[in-house]
């Protein structure tokens, strides 16, 4: 008996249908090991509208009934003839924790443990059990409308292609099975049952069961009939099971094609002129299928009694030289984790908001995804076969809750489980194995090492030798074709690439990726350059995937985003659900733009004087004839003149130097340089022409720091005032109190921001972690004791020293004021006393402006924000915003919405000059209350002030909530510093 078969014989383990309606009373099966019964054995997905078959939708409203344990309720409701009158309604698919306002209990959200006692198999007696309930009569059409099963060997199947975590089902009062594995599709023959109309369906659904200790995936646990529900007519002679190989020979350039399927029939290709029978392989010239050129053929698979659209992709995915390959050549991932999440749906999905989850990656030049951590809606696929992304399809397995005991009784341990495991992996795979996007599967994530892990790598391999498989639970690759890791910091990672890191000779001999990394909680990651740099340097190293692609925020009104904890949970995990490069109603954050930047195609650079460009492919497979590429040449921000540049159409991996026109000539002096960029040609099936996929910025002038000359003195103004300039100080603090006629509050020194969830970082860190740490020296509390307020000759001294209560460490504080009489510099020089062993947060000034300050103008980074180790995609430009528009919506409140390299800002009538060019923050709050915060909603403007951040240094933002903290080179260390800013009314006054 093949492996194959063993799986199959799990799942066929059919039972007898039964009218059980009234007997039924045992709820063993929640509690069961294993998948289910009834069900039929997995096979190949393909959407609905892809077959000539009929089909009928059963989504839409439900009736609903929740009770408190498994046992509350008998079978009864599930008899023709019951009136569900009085209950609730769900909408299917759809968790029934987010519908219902409440009434059917709430979410719950724990990173890795199980909420509940772990006693596998055993599951709480509080078991939320939701029973569904809906008729439906068969549409007129419906080819066995008269009910009959129509020709003796017509069938009807009922699809359900998730359902968290265990249902029992039945038609018209006749139980047809039950099954666990919620992310995965499970069928039942139903064709004998049906009617033409007042069908019954009825769906028992357990929150908790068995299969919830392989579903311990980091993500809100959330009950329900997620996916579609859907009733398919298999005419006699319908396809049942078929799996499509299409390999491509790189050397050759041909495809060959072979479509094994149980129903014997033919397969045309029309573009390819093929035309063969099932199970014969036919070699034809093609174009490959890959991530970046996803050419897919349209074919048909025509049996007897169906036919079936096929989209074609040829591809090869070989472990050749240590690396993998695809038609032929290495390639390198640029991947995201992707949960599947909708801030209202959770992850009930539909199809337009998974495609504008792959044109949102598309876009931002991702090109691959691993489906953390279970299989996603089979459409998802289909998306990434059309678009072109490079998949790592995992399976719906996760024991993580189990290492809190060592790994003792880990289910992938323990042959009891190994048949549930088996139908897992089986299901996954035959579901997608028709998809050219998926290259390697992914035995699931986090569940440790085990017998039952390396059964379901033997039976996947013996089952489709044609894709690669990964886990990353072990690091020996006993089961594996790739070293994986999660969170490894750069340095190891760099060890890695050079062979250094020892291990297994098995191991030694595979590529490496990191199948997580770049922790995108809150502001952040830090450090994805630094990464970048490392797997583009060697070979071994084929890249790797963010963690994760979207915050899994609830949209709520309390909150604005609710995370764990939020729903009253015992246990739970905080804000660490929300730790994705979206925001969770899908605006790109701040670390998907720089993501972006950081992984573009086309490296783009020079020295700008040099009056050439050099370019880089850096695809894997496309050359550059689908981009077009535009010069600007800018001075102080402005553009004055454009134009396009011809670059040849470079292989992957060649580099040209390209010639820019002659610099325009420019009147004066001023900030110069060119900007190139590298668009869409065409539109193309994710982006419009035009769109940008890569850019870089080539300096050519920069302009001196301002000058003010020391012109005027400080003059004594009656007997609380003095003047300097257009500035007016408090005699006896030496406060600024109006530079014109723009009044300050509270200008100092500041170190605090508010820390971010990089710098919290995870409590099981052992790297010191900065925000604790910060905190407990008393960074947010310092003090400002004032020595000396020393009016000068041709200047305004104002000595301080800055400093917490409890430690002796301390900042010598020195501002000097000068004016020439109509501008007024400010020069801080700091000098740290005491042993300081802790970068700083932040190092500058801060002070109040009137609210009227609304709008900004400045020259510098942009148009986002960027800290020392995210600013790759800040663009030197002028630009403008609204301080509410500087604000980062981070779910959980934290420092966020700096401007890098800011030469100049003008805001509330002042102009501010940087010397040399500082970091930029306004907000409507003081970090104090973004400090506080814990929610969106918590953030309300400090009526009558702006808070205006000036700062010389910032530390890194690294990636420490789960991973590195920021590297030394990014750390603000604590040393004597001086740096100066000028300070003038602005033109307009505004
Ligand atoms: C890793 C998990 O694989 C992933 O599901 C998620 O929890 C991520 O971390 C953090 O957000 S496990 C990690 C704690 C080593």
């Amino acid at each position: 008996m093949s492996l194959r078969s063993t799986a199959a014989t799990v799942v066929t383990d059919n039972i007898t249908p039964t009218d059980t309606t009234d007997s039924i009373s045992s709820t063993d099966y929640v509690e069961d090991v294993s998948p289910g019964q009834g069900a039929l054995p997995p096979r190949a997905w393909y959407a609905p509208g892809s077959s000539d078959a009929a089909s009928l939708s059963l989504n839409g409203r439900w009736r609903f009934r929740l009770s408190g344990t498994a046992d509350a309720e008998d079978g009864s409701f599930a008899a023709e003839g019951y009136d569900a009158g009085d209950w609730a309604e769900v909408s299917v698919p759809g968790h029934w924790v987010l519908q219902g306002d409440g009434a059917f209990g709430s979410p719950i959200y724990t990173n890795h443990l199980y909420p509940f006692p772990v006693d596998p198999p055993r599951v709480p007696t509080e078991n939320p059990t939701g029973d569904h309930l809906r008729t439906f009569d068969l549409p007129d059409d419906w080819p066995t409308a008269d009910g009959t099963d129509g020709d003796d060997t017509d069938t009807v199947l009922l699809r359900f292609d998730g359902v968290e975590s265990c249902a029992r089902v039945w038609l018209n009062g006749t139980e047809l099975g039950e099954f666990k594995g919620s992310r995965l599709p499970h069928e039942f023959a139903v064709g004998h049952l049906l009617k033409p109309a007042g069908n019954v369906l009825a769906v028992r659904v357990h929150q908790w069961s068995a299969g919830s200790y392989l579903e311990d995936q980091d993500q809100w646990w959330l009950p329900g009939i997620f996916r579609d529900v859907t009733l398919l007519h298999r005419p006699a002679g319908a396809v049942t099971d078929f799996f499509v190989h299409a390999s491509y020979d790189h050397v050759e350039g041909a495809g060959t094609l072979r479509v094994d399927s149980d129903v014997p029939g033919r397969v045309t290709v029309p573009a390819l002129g093929v035309d063969v029978a099932t199970g014969e392989p036919v070699t034809v010239p093609v174009d490959p299928w890959t991530a970046e050129t996803p050419k897919l053929y349209d074919g048909v698979l025509a049996t007897a009694g169906e036919r079936v659209r096929l989209r074609i992709g040829f591809r090869t995915v070989v472990l050749e030289d240590g690396l993998i390959k695809v038609n032929g050549r290495p390639v390198l991932l640029k991947g995201v984790n992707r949960h599947e999440w909708h801030p209202e749906r959770g992850r009930a999905l539909d199809l337009d908001t998974m495609r504008e989850d792959v044109l949102l990656m598309k876009r931002h030049n991702i090109n691959a995804v691993r489906t953390s951590h279970y299989p996603p809606h089979p459409a998802f696929l289909d998306l990434c076969d059309e678009y072109g992304l490079w998949v790592i399809d995992e399976c719906d397995l996760e024991t993580h809750g189990f290492v809190e005991q060592a790994w003792r009784d880990n289910p992938v341990d323990d042959d009891r489980w190994t048949p549930a495991l088996l139908d897992r992996a089986a299901r996954m795979v035959e579901r997608d194995k028709n998809h050219p996007s998926v290259v390697l599967w992914s035995l699931g994530n986090e569940a440790g090492t085990g017998r039952g892990l390396t059964a379901m790598a033997e039976w996947i391999r013996d089952r489709d030798g044609s894709r690669l498989i990964h886990y990353e639970g072990d690091w020996n690759c006993r089961d594996t074709d790739v070293y994986s890791r999660m969170y490894a910091p750069h340095e190891e990672v760099e060890r890695i690439g050079q062979g250094l890191d020892g291990g297994p000779h098995r191991r030694r001999e595979l590529p490496f990726i990191q199948c997580e990394y770049g922790h995108a909680m809150g502001n952040g990651p830090g450090g994805l350059a630094d990464y970048q740099h490392i797997f583009e340097t060697y070979n071994r190293i084929q890249g790797g995937f963010v963690w994760e692609w979207i915050d899994h925020g609830i949209a709520d009104e309390r909150y604005g985003f609710a995370y764990g904890g939020d729903f009253g949970e015992e246990l739970h995990d905080g804000n660490f659900v929300c730790d994705g490069l979206l925001f969770p109603d899908r605006t790109p954050s701040p670390g998907l733009v720089e993501y972006k930047k950081v992984i573009e195609p086309v490296r783009m650079g020079g020295e700008g004087r040099g009056g050439t460009v050099r370019v880089t492919n850096r695809y894997d497979f496309a050359d550059l004839s689908a981009l077009a590429f535009a010069w600007s040449y800018e001075v102080d921000g402005e553009t004055v003149e454009s134009g396009t540049l011809s670059v040849p159409a470079l292989a992957p991996g060649e580099s040209a130097e390209v010639k820019l026109p002659e610099p325009p000539a420019v009147v004066g002096g001023g900030e110069s340089q060119w900007t190139v960029r590298a668009l869409l040609a065409d539109d193309t099936a994710w982006g419009p022409r035009g769109h940008v996929v890569a850019w870089a910025q080539l300096p050519v002038a920069r302009t001196p720091w301002p000058a003010v000359a020391a012109s005027v003195s400080p003059v004594a103004s009656g007997e609380r005032l003095i003047t300097l300039g257009p500035a007016a100080f408090d005699a006896r603090t030496g406060d600024l109190r109006t530079i014109g006629t723009t009044q300050l509050t509270g200008l100092r020194l500041d170190v605090w921001r508010a820390p971010t969830d990089n710098d919290h970082g995870a409590h099981w860190q052992t790297d010191p972690r900065l925000g604790p740490l910060w905190r407990k020296l008393g960074l947010h509390r310092m003090r400002h004791r004032l020595d000396a307020v020393e009016p000068g000759d041709d200047a305004l001294t104002v000595r301080t020293r800055v400093a917490p209560a409890g430690w002796e460490v301390g900042l010598a504080t020195v501002y000097r004021w000068t004016s020439d009489g109509s501008r007024l510099k400010l020069t801080v020089a700091v000098t740290p006393e005491g042993e300081w062993t802790l970068p700083l947060p932040r190092l500058g000034i801060r002070f109040g402006l009137p609210s009227s300050a609304a709008g900004v103008r400045w020259f510098g980074g942009g148009p986002g924000e960027a800290y020392p180790d995210t600013r790759s995609a800040s663009m030197l430009g002028l630009w403008h915003s609204t301080v509410d528009e500087l604000q980062t919506p981070y779910v959980r409140p934290q420092e966020n919405g700096a401007r890098a390299d800011v030469r100049w800002a003008e805001l509330g009538g002042l102009r501010i000059e940087g010397d040399p060019e500082f970091w930029f923050t306004a907000r409507r709050w003081t970090t104090e209350q973004l400090d506080a915060a814990n929610h969106l909603t918590d953030l309300r403007p400090d009526g009558d002030r702006v808070w205006v951040n000036l700062d010389h240094g910032q530390m890194g933002i690294g990636s420490q909530s789960c991973g590195p903290g920021a590297l030394p080179q990014y750390h603000l260390r604590a040393r004597r510093t001086e740096f100066s800013f000028v300070f003038s009314a602005t033109e307009t006054g505004d």
